[in-house]
């Protein structure tokens, strides 16, 4: 058997190619969760728990992550068989509650060490690829709408992206309205246009909202209300034609289940580290699946660690009617991979090799940790 021999716990803050302005933060670095395991065969898998905006967008922070992994998860996890991912995430779920981005890192790392270790590509861990490629959306976020537009541009004519997610829910409604339909009326025809309003407009506003998108071409809203909200979204699902997505309302397998019965989403975005984990992410994929939902593979804004991993989930589920958005190595103005991640064609290669497929660069990293 291999052991489990040391867990490290890093917090890099990697600045971002310029601010990222969200309704509930603006982002100028992003700070990278990564989890390193290091097992007795000498392999080291690797995990990450990366957030958006502190404690601004969900109850764990960076800080919190690497608190917990270091003083409740290393003590559960030293001297155990690294071989046994699936039970080592039930001893943790049965130890500790919550914590779903810790232990989605933990179960990341377990995975790509075992991988490593069989010679197996982590879809192929997850019962393997459905396809090699993944289309990829792109967050136009700089808080300028001619930024935004020329952004949208440059995006098209390097056949990055042809898919824009616009954050909104930060100005009031009609500023956040006239905005969106700006960007549309300049990608008309040539690339489709999305919202993510960050839970930030109450039922009304929302109404208000959704009309205004609507008119302007808008193809999907994700997560316009709070996501405790779940007779409101399920309101603004019967009330509206463009699709309704579920984001921060998912938080694994159970929170997917509600809004499946209570038919309060049309779209389920799937994030691994929300749902805490990949197998609870698949879960949350299966319930979709079963209820007639449609999937989309969200991203938490994660380092090209977390976006390989989720990478190598949606390749290996079923179809995802609204692609994926596992842009987040591209927002990032600094390399802390051996390799980068491959985008092109209007997608993301999913990783060869053993394992994750990437490998972080100790050196690089090391410039931006935090003592
Ligand atoms: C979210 O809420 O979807 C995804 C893209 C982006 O810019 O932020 C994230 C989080
Ligand atoms: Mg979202």
């Amino acid at each position: 058997m291999e052991r489990i021999d040391k867990i490290e716990v890093v917090i890099a803050d990697v600045p971002t190619i310029r601010q990222h302005v969200l309704a509930m933060a603006t982002m100028t670095t992003q700070a990278i969760v990564l989890v390193f395991i290091h097992c007795s065969d000498g392999s080291v898998g690797v995990g990450e728990a990366t957030t958006i905006g502190g404690l601004a967008y969900g109850d764990e922070s960076p800080e919190g992550a690497k608190l917990a992994i270091e003083t409740y998860f290393v003590p559960l996890l030293l001297g155990r068989d690294a071989n046994r991912p699936a039970e080592l995430m039930a001893l943790l779920g049965q130890a500790i509650v919550g914590n779903r981005f810790a232990k989605c890192a933990i179960e990341t790392a377990l995975l790509d060490a075992l991988g490593q270790r069989r010679g197996l590509a982590l879809s192929e861990l997850l019962g393997g690829r459905r396809r090699d490629v993944l289309p990829v959306a792109w967050t136009l976020a700089s808080g300028d709408t001619g930024r935004d537009i020329e952004e949208g541009e440059a995006a098209l004519a390097a056949a990055r992206h042809r898919v824009f997610k616009l954050k909104i829910g930060k100005r009031d409604v009609a500023a956040d309205c006239a905005h969106v339909a700006a960007i549309a009326k300049a990608f008309a025809g040539r690339a489709s246009v999305r919202v993510d309003v960050n839970q930030h407009w109450t039922r009304a506003q929302a109404a208000r909202g959704i009309a205004h998108l609507e008119a302007a071409g808008v193809e999907l809203v994700e997560q316009p209300i709070p996501g405790s909200d779940v007779e409101g979204m399920r309101i603004l699902c019967d009330r509206f034609d463009c699709a309704i997505m579920a984001d921060e309302a998912l938080t694994g397998p159970a929170s997917a289940w509600r809004y499946a019965v209570a038919g309060a989403a049309d779209v389920l975005s799937i994030k691994i580290a929300q749902s805490g984990g990949l197998a609870a992410a698949a879960r949350v994929g299966t319930i979709g699946d079963a209820a007639h939902l449609a999937l989309y593979g969200g991203t938490m804004l994660e380092s090209a660690v977390g976006t390989a991993a989720s990478a190598h989930l949606f390749a290996a589920l079923g179809e995802l009617e609204w692609g994926t958005e596992l842009f987040g190595p591209l927002l990032l103005a600094e390399e802390i991979m051996e390799q980068p991640l491959v985008y092109g064609d209007f997608s993301l290669r999913v990783p060869d090799g053993p394992g994750l497929g990437v490998r972080v660069d100790r050196t690089r990293l090391r410039r931006f940790e935090r003592n």
